[in-house]
């Protein structure tokens, strides 16, 4: 195996989860490239489960991990993951997790405005995760925010935090926060600093460079999904990072040349949690049933950090197409085909009618994409139980044709087809 770049096609919670555990067993490196604790993965191995947010999954498979530039690290959720990876049994170190220290610091001022601001949107509120990210990411691209390589120096970073305080003091009165001194924020960073300073990193970039001269696989672990890309996804309704492949080269550090295999995850129906634009979403019934999941409940429709209830529809071909494009997409893997178990006729998204014409790409002005009317077409469904199986012949002759019509539609090969949570429930199709 060459490198792999795994990404989201539609809004998160595809299930990359599951695959990227599965590849880290194969690969030698684990690198985060965007995003922060807003991801979330839900990895079950035998009967347990294990939760990830901000730590490369390869910290389960005791394979190197490294939190790239590119993201914004909580530092106390980042400790708090550490212990509750330690904690089932997992080993933390600083020769297997590091951090680079160009990353940026995610502090709970950016997580107060996170919150204030949506809850003074009632209505129009994003819907975000409430980490911070976005605050974050707003610092990062105004130059002001406070990167893991300043917290060895206290008095460059007393200047960082004045700075910075100058920009957020008037955004928190504004919003009934409480404005803060510098010491406020600086002390308690200073006094948890100790607590992971061994895993930051000057030039990670060449680590992983280096690495991958050397024959090592790096695994490149895409958090949130393309429609989620704040360049390319339902804006304003994203994150505030990009999360298509090419990313990898800016938020790692690499060439573009290096990010290899791009397997880009999809569920085999379109899931969203948040507002904003979601054209096969299913307001009945049906949709109650996608969010209930299969038999079982294993398919379950809730986010795996924040527990918030996912919004359910049909598969949309159109969003899935133009995500393999961003990204490049050599490969698809396709999830939770069994929660598709037992139904009498699928819909597939094909295109969309805006004010009667005909399109196939989601258009980027909101207005538009809040109007579209889906245009679909239908499948035989299948009444077989698909869960934990393991072969390719061995599905129901529907639910093959359902995933060749998706193949088809979106462009891209299937590599990888999961018929439940557990990592070995996979059918490697190439
Ligand atoms: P934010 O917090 O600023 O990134 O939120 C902005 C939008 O991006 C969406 N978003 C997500 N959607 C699905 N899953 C996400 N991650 C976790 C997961 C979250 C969870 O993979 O399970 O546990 O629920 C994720 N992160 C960001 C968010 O809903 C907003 O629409
Ligand atoms: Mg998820």
């Amino acid at each position: 195996m060459s490198n792999v770049t795994v990404v989201g096609t539609q809004w998160g919670d595809e299930g990359k989860g599951k695959v990227i555990d599965w590849l880290a067993t194969r690969a030698d490196i684990a690198v985060r490239f965007q995003g922060g604790n807003n991801a979330g993965h839900t990895i079950a191995v035998g009967d347990k489960t294990y939760k990830t947010a901000l730590l490369p999954s390869g910290v389960v498979q005791g394979k190197l991990s490294i939190i790239g530039n590119g993201v914004v690290v909580d530092p106390w959720a980042l400790l708090d993951e550490m212990e509750r990876a330690r904690s089932v049994g997992l080993s933390v170190t600083p020769e297997n997790l590091v951090i680079s220290e160009a990353a940026t610091v995610v502090l709970p001022l950016h997580r107060e405005l996170d919150l204030a601001r949506e809850a003074r949107a009632g209505d129009k509120k994003i819907g975000t995760t409430g980490r911070g990210i976005g605050p974050a990411y707003e610092d990062k691209a105004g130059r002001r925010a406070i990167r893991y390589a300043d917290l060895a120096d206290p008095s460059a970073l007393q200047d960082r935090v004045e700075r910075l305080l100058a920009h957020h003091n008037p955004l928190r009165a504004d919003l009934g926060l409480p404005t803060l001194t510098p010491n406020e924020v600086l002390s308690p960073l200073l006094e948890i600093y100790p607590k992971f300073a061994a895993h930051i990193r000057p030039v990670v970039w060449r680590m992983i460079n280096e690495a991958i001269a050397s024959g090592q696989r790096v695994l490149f672990e895409g958090a949130q999904a393309a429609m989620l890309d704040v360049d390319h996804g339902t804006y304003p309704y994203t994150t505030s990072s990009n999360t298509v492949a090419g990313q990898v080269s800016a938020g790692a550090g690499v060439a573009s040349t290096t990010m290899g295999r791009v397997l880009g995850i999809v569920k085999a129906y379109t899931t969203r949690v948040g507002s904003g634009p979601f054209p096969t979403e299913l307001l009945d019934e049906t949709g109650e049933r996608l969010t209930r999941g299969a038999a079982g409940g294993l398919g379950a429709e809730y986010g795996t950090n924040t527990g918030r209830k996912r919004r359910c529809g049909w598969f949309d071909a159109v969003l899935v197409r133009q995500a393999v494009e961003l990204s490049g997409v050599t490969g698809m893997v396709l999830t939770k085909l069994d929660v598709l178990d037992g139904f009498t006729t699928l819909k597939i998204c094909t295109g969309y009618l805006l004010d009667g014409v005909k399109i196939d790409y989601l258009p980027a002005r909101l207005s538009d994409a809040l109007r579209l009317e889906p245009i679909y077409e239908e499948c035989d469904g299948w009444s077989e139980n698909t869960q934990g199986i393991r072969e390719w012949d061995k599905l129901p002759a529907a639910a093959q044709r359902y995933v060749r019509r998706i193949e088809k539609l979106v462009g891209a090969s299937l590599y990888l087809l999961g018929t439940s949570p557990q990592r070995d429930d996979t059918i490697v199709l190439r």
